[in-house]
């Protein structure tokens, strides 16, 4: 298999957004810990949320990098089961469960008004099960919530597919400091607009 590996910058650009194109690619090989890159981030992306870990499997709300050196994104849907088991063991043991998940959302995100959470959650996953990771200046938001097709910048980002049999990777350097916010691309049902991770990555 072809280590396609795409490297560019990412947090730059066009009014300093950030990566990235459908370039991500899967196939580039194991998902672990790679000495070319300076940090590895893993980001696992759900109905309505994302998980950040660094290399340890460990959970981080925020992370800090160093302007200039190069981050590995191994992007996944934590649905994905294939793509999961593909992740290195301490980065699936980070993880958590569906049930601890939807605890998350309950706290986070405000039911709709015809209906329960939990049955939007369910529509969402069965119509609209992908996701996408952008990364965005943080505070820029999104333009009427939705970056469906395009949307802002007209960048989708990382694809996430529920089904992917291996994470999404891409390699970016680090090139303008900054705050910057995880961001989904894709919509994916009721609770797309509230799916970010705010002011997640730093630049500094
Ligand atoms: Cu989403």
């Amino acid at each position: 298999m072809t280590a396609h590996r795409s490297r560019r910058e990412f947090l730059t650009g066009l009014g300093g957004v950030a990566m990235a194109g459908l370039a991500g690619c899967a196939g580039s090989g194991i998902p672990g810990t790679d000495r070319s890159v300076d940090r590895t981030l893993y980001v696992g992306a759900y109905h309505w949320g994302f998980v950040l870990l660094d290399e340890t499997g460990t959970e981080r709300e925020q992370v800090t990098i160093d302007v200039g050196s190069t981050v590995k994104f191994v992007g996944f849907s934590l649905g994905a089961t294939e793509a999961v088991d593909a992740l290195p063991a301490e980065v699936r043991d980070g993880l958590l469960g569906h049930e601890e998940l939807e605890a998350r959302n309950d706290d986070r995100i405000p039911a709709p008004s015809e209906t329960y959470l939990h049955e939007a959650l369910e529509d969402a996953e069965r119509r609209y099960p992908n996701h996408s990771l952008v990364i965005v200046p943080a505070g820029s938001g999104r333009m009427g919530g939705g970056m469906m097709d395009g949307g802002m910048m007209g960048r989708r980002g990382l694809f996430l597919s529920h089904d992917a049999s291996e994470p999404t990777v891409d390699t970016m350097t680090a090139g303008r400091r900054g705050s910057y916010t995880i961001d989904c691309g894709n919509f994916c049902g009721y609770g797309h607009r509230y799916m970010n991770k705010p002011a997640a990555i730093t630049v500094r």
